[in-house]
């Protein structure tokens, strides 16, 4: 056992970077580690110097191994439908920061680890990352939002087929596939997420909030509710002192420098 905390948070210029802190066990996820990453994404999600939160696990072996199948192994019933809906409010946790959330991944990336990369809104993977929905092979099905957010991310045949082989795909397929926004150099998947955290900082951050809103809460409703949902946040963002400097800037032919506001 060690004293260092299962989740760890620091803020490098405006990126909180989150870790998952248990790199002797391939970053398995008990619910020690789910209530701690919830509680360390808010607080990124609160911290006003954060406008990017970059999500990953401590060491190169894995980002999360998936779910602590030692501590899962012996939950009720009720339990492990608790243990699940608790794994799924990290979506919840991650989306009500406001904040572009990207997984930073090196290694294994499985089970509740794969789903947990799914939640964030992009994933940068460095070539030697292994993802994978190997639940079957423990009599499980995926309880952290696989089931649905593989197939939207990457379609259904192929969903399935990870789903129902629980094989490990490579980063490159990964990468074709859709899963993966970004491959990174050979153990450089952090700095390359804070690369790309870059070029969003760079932009207005309500209309960054109001993208982020548009595409994920749009994705669950029907294309005419969500052309008017996105109508709604375009008409808003008129009223920000972002798009008065983001336009005004462009007409005097000089860099924006964005309020937030
Ligand atoms: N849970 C608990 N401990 C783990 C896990 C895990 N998921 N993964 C690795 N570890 C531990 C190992 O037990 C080992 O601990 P120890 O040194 O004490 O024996 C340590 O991490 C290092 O692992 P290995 O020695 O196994 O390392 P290898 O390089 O030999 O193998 C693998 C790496 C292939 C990744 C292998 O560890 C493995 O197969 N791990 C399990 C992967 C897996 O099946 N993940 C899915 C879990 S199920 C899940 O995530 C469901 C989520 C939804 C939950 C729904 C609610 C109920």
């Amino acid at each position: 056992m060690t004293d260092q905390p299962v989740v760890l948070r620091e803020t490098e210029g405006r990126i909180a970077v989150v870790t998952v802190n248990r790199p002797d066990k391939l970053n398995a996820l008990n619910r020690e580690v789910i209530g701690a990453l919830a509680r360390e994404i808010e607080a990124a999600g609160k911290d006003p110097e954060a406008g990017v939160i970059v999500l990953t696990g401590a060491g190169t072996k894995a980002f999360v191994a998936g779910a602590d199948i030692r501590e899962m192994a012996a939950l009720t019933p009720v339990e492990a439908r608790e243990f699940s809906r608790m794994g799924q409010g990290l979506g919840d946790v991650i989306d009500a920061t406001g904040k572009p959330v990207i997984a930073a991944i090196e290694g294994y990336t499985l089970g509740g680890g794969c789903e947990l990369a799914m939640m964030a809104h992009l994933r940068v993977a460095s070539p030697s990352a292994k993802f994978g929905q190997p639940e079957v092979g423990l009599g499980l099905i995926p309880g952290f939002g696989g089931t649905q957010r593989l197939a939207r991310l990457v379609g259904e045949g192929r969903a399935l087929e990870m789903i129902l082989t629980g094989k490990m795909i490579d980063a490159e397929t990964a990468h074709a596939w859709g899963l993966v926004n970004r491959l990174a150099r050979e153990r450089s998947a952090l700095e390359e997420a804070k690369a790309l955290a870059g070029e969003i900082l760079d932009k207005g951050p309500v209309a960054i909030r109001f993208c982020l809103e548009a595409v994920r809460t749009g994705l669950s409703m029907p294309l005419e509710e969500a052309l008017e949902f996105e109508a709604a946040l375009f008409g808003v963002t008129f009223a920000t002192e972002d798009m008065k400097e983001g336009t005004g800037a462009f007409l005097e032919k000089r860099r924006p420098s964005f309020p937030g506001r």
